[in-house]
């Protein structure tokens, strides 16, 4: 078995995208509660952000949504991110909390609706290049509840019209990241409910066109890895939105409901060539509903790491001999005495010899930024995902 200081320089080429909106206040139907510090603006959201790369080395770049992180200036965020150390990530287009969005966007029945969509993916575009950004990711809501309410095909025919139209648009250092979801809003039938229609909307388009994985996006017992390794094998493995759930689309903390399926997950992307590919971005995709939002990335981007050295440390040559030999119980021993292998002490030692703190959440919480913010940001309206 490799020790940690064997697959170091491979986890020191790690890069996990910030969402700026775990920074902003979120929750379910029943209840967004508010909290002392939160951000009010995209400056706030990135100034925390940055506190997350600051302890742990780990969050370079932060993700924006549009129109939740619109500014007036956008190379004056871009500065105010560069002077706190990091930079701006994916743009997140928003086709979900329109009116006119009610029955579809991109799959809409009337032109002018879909040209109100197409619009607005333009203008992600236009930020993309004030930002620097490569990629346009891209998350739709649009499907139906009811039987008969909706012409599922029509509604394909038009996505990939509408999608064709926003792929032209993009530049040669973009890229267009489609998202799946296997339901929620809609509760009948979704436009792009799983990675094989992600897929065949982004085969149809071109090179730059890549399918998002979102962890919490799968009907329950789904086995996530399975995708992870098709979609590399296709290369059209563009980005992952982390999270964890025990249900649906419970967007906590990755790593939290269940790090043996993130290990797993993690195993199949080194398996595959995606670890520290470019081709590959790993961002979060969470709400903070209860729990300090700083802190819950400082633990997420760290439980990523645990189990990223714990799948690194798989002794390879070992299994593949076992797999090959058809050694079932030693084959799946080899792979579980890896993520049973305990890499936290090792980990704190590791960041200290890069000038990290061994311990990212306690330096934070040492920091007084938290209650900085708190007797700071008083006033105003804290960020949430209010249009
Ligand atoms: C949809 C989603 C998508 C984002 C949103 C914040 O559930 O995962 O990635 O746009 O969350
Ligand atoms: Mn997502």
């Amino acid at each position: 078995m490799s020790r940690l200081i064997d697959v170091a320089p491979q986890l020191a080429a790690q890069a996990i995208e910030l969402p700026s909106w775990a920074f902003g206040n979120s929750g379910t139907r029943f209840k967004v509660f508010g909290s002392a510090g939160t951000a009010r603006d995209p400056f706030e959201k990135i100034a925390d952000a940055a506190q997350v790369h600051r302890y742990t080395g780990l969050a370079p770049t932060v993700a924006l949504h549009i129109p939740w992180d619109k500014v007036e200036d956008f190379d004056a965020l871009r500065k105010h991110a560069d002077d706190l150390g990091v930079a701006l990530g994916t743009i997140n287009s928003n086709t979900f909390q329109d009116d006119e969005y009610k029955l579809g966007a991109l799959t809409h029945t009337d032109a002018a609706v879909r040209q109100k969509a197409i619009d607005h993916h333009f203008e992600c575009i236009e930020v993309m290049n004030a930002t620097g950004s490569r990629d346009l990711k891209i998350w739709l809501a649009e499907g139906s509840n009811y039987p008969g309410q909706a012409d599922l095909r029509g509604r394909q025919d038009r996505l990939a019209e509408s999608l064709a139209t926003i792929y032209e648009r993009i530049g040669e250092n973009q890229r267009l990241v489609l998202e799946y979801k296997f339901f929620e809003p809609a509760f009948y039938h979704t436009d792009v409910p799983d990675w094989g229609t992600s897929y065949a909307q982004v085969a149809a388009l071109g090179e730059r066109a890549v399918v998002c994985l979102d962890t919490g996006h799968h009907a329950p017992g789904t086995n996530i890895e399975f995708i992870v390794m098709q979609l590399l094998r296709l290369g059209k493995l563009g980005s992952f939105d982390f999270n964890s759930r025990f249900y649906a689309d419970d967007d906590l903390i990755v790593g939290a409901a269940d790090p043996f399926q993130l290990f797993r997950i993690l195993f199949e992307v080194i398996r595959g060539g995606g670890y520290g590919n470019p081709d590959v971005a790993f961002m979060l995709d969470q709400c903070h509903n209860i729990e300090q939002k700083i802190p819950g990335q400082i633990r997420s981007v760290l439980n990523v790491q645990e189990m990223t050295a714990r799948a690194l440390l798989v002794d390879t040559t070992a299994l593949t001999a076992a797999q090959e030999s058809g050694d079932v119980l030693e084959a799946n021993r080899i792979f579980m005495d890896a993520f049973y292998t305990d890499v936290r002490a090792d980990l704190a030692a590791w960041r200290e010899t890069r000038g990290l703190p061994a311990d990212p959440m306690e330096a934070y919480l040492a920091s007084g930024y938290q209650q900085q913010i708190e007797s700071e940001r008083v006033g105003g309206t804290q960020a949430g995902w209010g249009a």
